[in-house]
């Protein structure tokens, strides 16, 4: 069982000019910052994987099943022979169950972890032999293009886990906005949202009792070492993670355990006790919050799921 796959490259093959720009910019502001697309590298795309499964962290399980109950209308509103896109699609684990239930013949999976992409892109193509499956390692953060060879008549596109929280609500409108260029009309957005709730549970999901979310964060520090060549150690950093209520957001942070000065050829970074590097937001919107983003940006709502405790959302958009 061969497992073809078509794959397009959208990230150029050497990252490190764009990434060792990024991070020295971040980490030159103040407050210090990194992107949250950095975290995910071979090891940062596996160890949320793992979060995923975390009895804590409530939102993959959580969609699942709104997904599985809402299956036969998303079937409805997707209609016959879409193209289904999939932006982080990571392990590519959810969109299972749409592929099972919406006559999808074509798929696109968008990641910025390529070796993660490709192997669980593979599985896939090897599970739905009639698929054609597409692979495009991109920064969508930088917006999205469809790769050459996908000229769909519709397009569903799929943006599960809440991932658009990671954008501000100004970064997420200017997205959706420029999403919906790319979109031929008529096309739909099947997009997770975290919803608001309770901080205690906002925050233990970030804050799990093994430590996964924590290793998650201080991967970066082991990536910014290997691969821009930092002199920065996991030891001289603590994960925190909190719910910064006027923002609607949890924040995570790497937070010095000291006074240090970190090193790159000729640069140096100071950071104080205790001055951190925010590496994450997540933000968490109510329903008619997030309806509205999404009006600002052009789309309408057709249809919203959520389950009975209100801890997740999904929205059925059209452009
Ligand atoms: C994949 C961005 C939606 O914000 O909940 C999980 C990432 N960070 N635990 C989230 C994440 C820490 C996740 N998103």
């Amino acid at each position: 069982n061969i497992a073809e796959i078509h794959f397009h490259n959208q990230l150029s093959e050497d990252n490190f000019p764009t990434m060792a720009q990024e991070v020295i910019a971040g980490l030159s502001s103040r407050p210090k910052y990194c992107s949250p697309k950095y975290l995910y590298d071979q090891k940062g795309s596996e160890l949320f994987e793992k979060i995923c499964e975390l009895p804590e962290y409530y939102p993959t399980r959580t969609e699942e099943a709104i997904l599985r109950q809402a299956m036969p209308e998303i079937a409805e509103l997707a209609g016959k022979d879409a193209t289904l896109v999939e932006l982080g699609s990571g392990a590519s684990r959810k969109v299972r169950l749409l592929l099972e239930s919406l006559s999808v013949r074509c798929y696109l999976g968008v990641d910025i972890s390529r070796d993660f992409l490709v192997s669980s892109t593979r599985r896939l193509a090897a599970d739905y032999p009639w698929l054609e499956v597409h692979a495009a390692c991109a920064d969508f953060t930088r917006g999205v293009a469809l790769p050459e060879g996908i000229s769909p008549k519709r397009l569903v596109t799929f943006f599960p886990g809440s991932s658009i929280g990671n954008f501000t609500p100004e970064a997420a409108e200017r997205f959706l906005i420029s999403l919906r260029r790319c979109l031929p009309t008529g096309s739909g957005l099947l997009v997770g949202v975290d919803l608001l709730k309770d901080h205690a549970i906002l925050e233990s999901a970030y804050n799990d009792a093994d430590g996964i979310t924590a290793e998650f964060n201080l991967n970066l520090l082991d990536r910014l070492r290997k691969e821009l060549g930092f002199d920065i150690e996991r030891e001289g950093f603590s994960h925190r993670a909190f719910f910064n209520e006027r923002q609607s957001r949890i924040e995570m942070h790497l937070d010095s355990r000291d006074f240090q000065v970190l090193s790159l050829n000729t640069k140096s970074i100071r950071f104080r006790k205790g001055e951190s590097i925010h590496t994450e937001n997540s933000y968490k919107y109510s329903i008619p919050g997030f309806q509205r983003l999404a009006g600002r940006a052009g789309f309408s709502s057709r249809r919203v799921w959520f389950d009975d405790d209100g801890l997740f959302s999904i929205h059925y958009l059209i452009s």
